[in-house]
């Protein structure tokens, strides 16, 4: 086998976001733009001759060819083995257990996650550390400069493999195992969760429905909760991963997921409810007739965590992203253990995961994990939740509002305004910041401010900082709204907002949550002049 020297020239583009590299299906499509992006991956980290790499994706379209490159490049570059999952597809949690428990250098993870798939949709590329963790801005700022000075790329004449075949090959020097996608998860997973109490639950007639919106995690879900854990067959709609979803958003929320969200609230609805995203880390959580925010359902897992054996005597602190409501707060204090409030990006609870500093940690964006492995898992999640109803048998709705009556009722809500401008977006940052300070002290409809700043975050750890992580104002209420770009977009800016406030009063608990903050709201859009910047009078997605 002969391995070929590619010339390239950069692209200047090649910058990773929140969660690695994600631009338009087109954009990766053109000519070498894959290729130059691995090679840069591969020569931003040393001594990969003889290591062991895992390589899998969420099925979306264009996956299947890029895995072929990917297996090109990486024999040429020499790696020892590659454990790809079947047919090239690997959930983002199940990429990073298989890191773990295979001793892999690393692994590249083909996802764009939560953003649309298909040829106008987006395609994204993911790197993971040995320790199954995305790669920290420290890594990720290298390969970007790799990317901006490349001049060639190895590769090599082979045919397509087979992955639809589990089994070993020697190519070159480099052996090519494909695996199977869930086997080794599913037997983690076991070794968490109590199925044998789950499986009770299914018994007594219990009734579930899993949305896999044609994403990644069917495979995951069909084995796990029909196959392992008894739930009667059809459980898992939309179980087969699709290049393009079947014309699903794989991003399950109040807006994306509306069909799922209506089945839930529905007279003849199952008891519990719950969706992942494109690439398996994400989750959403109902009950009957009733939505469980993120930031409730991180604070519900932390509540009972000590009700799971695998987690018992290891419950060492929780942490947050800093837009993420802080329902977990409570809960945490009363168990007397440390919060940590970090950026938004999952590469910043590595370091506090693997320091055992936490075992818990979430976002507002329906993720969430713990120390079992360093992405978050949207399965994990879900199986938490049916490990905790097995033990309670409460209901979903019983086990939050327990929660809200003991300490209060944090009611969050994020609104994203999506295609924005991103000149556009700047200048009205800029037009804002230059007076927020004067705003301290004041008052906006009868809401007093009394703080206003950007989130600047050390890690407790490494001490590296991140700055400009976002803008907060705080209110004498201790309301709050924080706001932020995303990182994730492939075209344009997207701006969010997160609204959260406090409310213990018990008469006021069961509102509905983007109502109640609409106050928060309208002194957003009124201190930023929202529409006069951008025209936009109302938010694209709530959730
Ligand atoms: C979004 C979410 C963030 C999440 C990130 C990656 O980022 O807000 O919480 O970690 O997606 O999720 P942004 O920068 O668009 O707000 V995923 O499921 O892509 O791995
Ligand atoms: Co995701």
């Amino acid at each position: 086998m002969e391995i070929k020297t590619i010339q390239t020239s950069p692209y200047t583009d090649q910058v990773c976001g929140t969660s690695g590299l994600r631009k338009k299906t087109s954009v990766f499509k053109q000519k070498n733009y894959l290729e130059n992006f691995v090679q840069s991956v591969f020569n931003a980290l040393s001594d990969i001759e003889g290591k062991t790499l895992v390589i899998g994706g969420d099925g979306r379209y264009f996956n299947d060819t890029a895995v072929q490159s990917i297996i090109r490049l990486a024999v040429a570059n020499q790696f020892g083995r590659l454990i790809i999952g079947q047919n090239g597809i690997l959930s983002t949690p199940a990429a990073s257990h298989l890191i773990v428990k295979r001793k892999a250098f690393g692994g590249i993870i083909l996802s764009a996650s939560h953003n649309p798939g298909g040829p106008e949709g987006d395609v994204g590329i993911k790197f993971d550390t040995a320790q199954g963790a995305p790669a920290p801005q420290a890594v990720t700022d290298k390969i970007s400069e790799k990317a901006k000075m490349i001049d060639h790329y190895w590769t090599c004449d082979i045919p397509d493999v087979n992955l639809s075949e589990i089994g070993e090959q020697l190519i070159g020097s480099t052996v090519i195992e494909v695996v199977d996608s869930v086997e080794d998860y599913a037997l983690y997973m076991q070794e968490i969760f109590d199925f044998h109490a789950i499986q009770k639950l299914f018994q007594s007639g219990f009734r579930m429905t899993y949305d896999a919106l044609n994403a990644v995690t069917g495979p995951y879900a069909v084995h796990i909760f029909e196959k392992l854990l008894g739930a009667p067959a059809g459980t898992v709609i939309h179980a087969k991963p699709l290049p393009d979803f079947g014309g699903l958003h794989p991003e399950p929320n109040l807006t994306y997921a509306h069909a799922f969200v209506e089945k839930m609230f529905a007279d003849d609805a199952p008891d519990f409810g719950a969706a992942s995203d494109g690439d398996g880390d994400r989750y959403m959580i109902l009950g009957k007739k009733f939505f469980v925010a993120p930031s409730d359902s991180l604070a519900v897992l932390m509540q009972y965590a000590d009700q799971i054996p695998f987690y018992a005597g290891r419950i060492y602190g929780v942490a947050r992203s800093m837009p993420t409501a802080d329902a977990v707060d409570f809960v945490a204090a009363q168990k007397n253990l440390p919060v940590f409030a970090t950026p938004t990006g999952w590469k910043y609870f590595s370091s506090l995961l693997n320091a055992r500093k936490i075992s818990f940690c979430g976002e507002e964006s329906f993720g969430s994990g713990s120390f079992h492995l360093c992405e978050k898992d949207g399965i994990w999640a879900i199986l938490f939740w049916l490990n905790i109803l097995a033990v309670t048998r409460k209901s979903v709705q019983e086990l939050n509002e327990e929660l809200w009556h003991h300490f209060g009722r944090v009611y969050t809500s994020t609104q994203s305004y999506e295609g924005l401008e991103t000149a556009t977006v700047r200048e009205m940052f800029a037009a804002y910041e230059q007076h927020a300070a004067d705003l301290v002290g004041t008052k906006v409809n009868n809401h007093q401010i009394k703080e206003v700043g950007v989130f600047n975050y050390t890690d407790p750890v490494t001490q590296e900082t991140a700055k400009n992580q976002g803008d907060y104002i705080l209110f004498d209420d201790n309301s709050r709204i924080f706001w932020r770009l995303s990182g994730t977009g492939s075209s344009g800016a997207t701006l969010r907002v997160y609204y959260m406030k406090h409310e213990k009063n018990p008469a006021r608990l069961h509102e509905n949550a983007a109502d109640y903050l609409q106050p928060l709201q309208e002194i957003f859009t009124q201190l930023v002049q929202l529409e006069t910047y951008t025209g936009r009078t109302h938010p694209d997605v709530t959730t």
